[in-house]
């Protein structure tokens, strides 16, 4: 082993950096500094293992493009485990491990899994620096990938251990799973395709993960820390830990609000983020695309941040007419992890372009042509760019203290039922909202639900514990009886669905710019302005109240789009009944109550 610096005093943490490289038995230790140099010696060693290809820096400057194991391409839920001590804790949510089981399991993996490789010491922070709001963790690693992708995705390094301290941070485990022994060369993209763990020890606040080198697997202060983790902090210490992204809304002449929105992936969260609005004169900024912490501050203000300083946003659609500041955001900088390779070193994925180029090299490493029946690029094919970058990055969004949240919007891909917008009647309401928000493909028939996923707050696959105690602790954080809220601060909450369909299975909303007029709405009712109907489902906007100024839709469709209908909402509420019943008795009463409530009003 060769001589190890340590930058920390910190003797806690170097006592833990020990004994794992005890157990991993890696050749050496490396400590993240977090700079440039340090970066492109990481990208130089990445290039030399053939894990990164350099693209042409005429076009694409200081980026890289990785090509993963074809085992290894995404999240794996059904190999994520919440480790808690009583398996009704894990809820039904979640895939549960009892804690001392899974360690052990771990621990035999993990012995000499690092063997003829590096071990990275990542120390990073979720959020600013300094900020009240933001975490340490540490991250233990032995793949360089993940080194240099947390520099772009998180606060890594010195400035990291500088906030440390003397303090506690979240001991983040992470071993790809094949180490150089028995004459094993190193291979692109290492991992261990048939066995991989993605475990989460709540009580212990630990995260160890084995066999993945891929995005949430293996970018530990993404999903595992920020959402699984942070979402049992938060439950324990009073705030939230969300799956929503962060935007500033000016409208002429007025003033900036924010507003947070949960949707369930593949559902436009980046494009949203990023919105050009359409409308003259307004100005949407971006503070985060996927990740929202929120404490309340001293004056009852729920503030958030973004704990992340990087997008790892899907590739695929992806263009100037869907996403031009996220075109803008990849312009260099980037790593870019199975999209396909043009011809002249640059990157290409589905509806990238309006015409694929003639030829490409695939996420396989194969030729491509556009009459290849499968795709160039990877469905899950994602970008990593610093959030920096992006032309629509609002000035204040490191800023330490938080952005204070209006209005939070929950949205889900609906076919039918859900109106364009809903507002709750109350917080409670607008909990229910949030417990009940799901996903359809398509309506079975007119009239009829289709296929209904239930995704409550978009957390399903995120959050740490019971999802039933989560719904109790947003009920607990709304009572300003019983926590930090203030009831006059609270922000407003909405359910909005881009994605109703017409009886002829076509969108009837424009989407992606047009969502500022939903954004207008919003604005409106903070204010005290804007017409609503009291329905069953709760209030929806007249139609006359939402600006269509420009927009080729008739008073018809607007209707649609803004319609309860009393008999396919009984079918909704029967579905609801067997969705809150996989919770039990752990189900908060209120929720229960709201349920019946809503059927009551829907046969009145
Ligand atoms: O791979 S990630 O978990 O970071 C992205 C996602 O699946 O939402
Ligand atoms: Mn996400």
């Amino acid at each position: 082993m060769t001589t190890i610096v340590e930058p920390t005093t910190n003797t806690r943490l170097l006592a833990w950096v020990s004994e794992w490289a005890e157990i991993f038995q890696p050749n050496d230790i490396y400590w993240c500094d977090g700079s440039a140099e340090e970066y492109d010696r990481l990208a130089g060693l990445l290039v030399e293992t053939g894990t990164f290809t350099k693209l042409n820096e005429a076009k694409r400057p200081n980026s890289y493009l990785a090509l993963s194991d074809p085992a290894d391409t995404a999240r794996v839920e059904e190999r994520t485990f919440i480790c808690s001590t009583d398996e009704a804790d894990a809820g039904p949510n979640n895939n549960w491990r009892e804690p001392t089981a899974m360690k052990a399991e771990l621990l035999e993996l993990f012995t000499g899994s690092m063997r003829g490789r590096t071990m990275y010491v990542v120390p990073f922070s979720m959020g600013p620096l300094g900020s009240p709001i933001a975490h340490i963790g540490v991250q233990l690693t032995d793949s360089a990938y993940v080194a240099a992708s947390m520099r772009t995705m998180t606060r890594m390094g010195a400035g990291a251990l500088n906030a440390l301290g003397d303090g506690d941070w979240v001991p983040c485990l992470h071993s790809v799973g094949y180490p150089l022994v028995d004459g094993r060369t190193e291979v692109p993209w290492p991992c261990d395709g048939d066995n991989k763990f993605i475990s989460h020890f709540p009580e212990t606040k630990e995260i160890w993960s084995y066999g993945s080198g891929y995005g949430g697997n293996a970018l530990l202060g993404k999903k595992c820390f920020a959402l699984r983790i942070a979402s049992t902090m938060a439950r324990r210490d009073g705030w939230l830990a969300e799956h929503m992204l962060i935007i500033g809304v000016t409208p002429p002449k007025g003033e900036k609000r924010y507003i947070a929105a949960a949707f369930p992936s593949a559902c436009g969260k980046t494009n949203m983020a990023m919105m050009i609005p359409s409308l003259p004169g307004w100005k949407v900024e971006t503070i985060g695309d996927d990740i929202a912490w929120m404490k309340f501050g001293p004056d009852g203000e729920l503030r958030a941040i973004n704990p992340e300083a990087g997008f790892f946003g899907v590739a695929p659609g992806t263009s100037d007419q869907t996403n031009p500041n996220a075109m803008e955001t990849l312009s260099g900088n980037c790593v870019f992890t199975n999209v396909a390779k043009t011809e002249d070193g640059d990157v290409w994925w589905e509806d990238m372009t309006p015409d694929a180029p003639a030829r490409l090299t695939d996420w396989r490493g194969e030729t491509w042509t556009p009459e290849s029946d499968t795709p160039a690029s990877h469905p899950n094919a994602r970008f990593t760019a610093p959030v920096d970058q992006c032309p629509s990055v609002a000035p204040e969004w490191e800023d330490p203290a938080g952005v204070p949240i209006s209005a939070i919007l929950f949205g889900g891909r609906r076919a039918t039922n859900v109106p364009l917008v809903t507002e709750a009647k109350d917080w409670n309401h607008g909990v229910f909202l949030g417990s009940i928000m799901s996903s359809e493909k398509t309506a079975a028939a007119a009239g009829t639900v289709g296929d209904v996923r239930f995704d409550p707050f978009a957390m399903l696959p995120f959050c740490g514990y019971n999802m039933a105690d989560y719904f109790q602790h947003w009920l607990n954080l709304g009572d300003s009886s019983n926590g930090a809220a203030s009831a006059a601060k609270l922000p407003k909450l909405f359910w909005v669905n881009w994605f109703r369909r017409d009886e002829d299975g076509s969108f009837m909303w424009p989407g992606f710019g047009e969502n500022a007029r939903i954004l207008k709405y919003v604005l409106e009712r903070l204010a005290g302005n804007g017409d609503v109907i009291e329905t069953a489902i709760g209030n929806i906007p007249t139609a006359d109240s939402i600006d269509i100024g420009g927009l080729d839709l008739d008073d018809e469709t607007m209707n649609k789009l803004l319609a309860v209908d009393s008999e396919s909402w009984q079918q909704e509420v029967a579905l609801i009944r067997e969705h809150f019943a996989t919770f039990g008795d752990r189900l908060p009463a209120s929720l229960a109550q709201q349920l019946d409530q809503l059927e009551q009003q829907l046969v009145a």
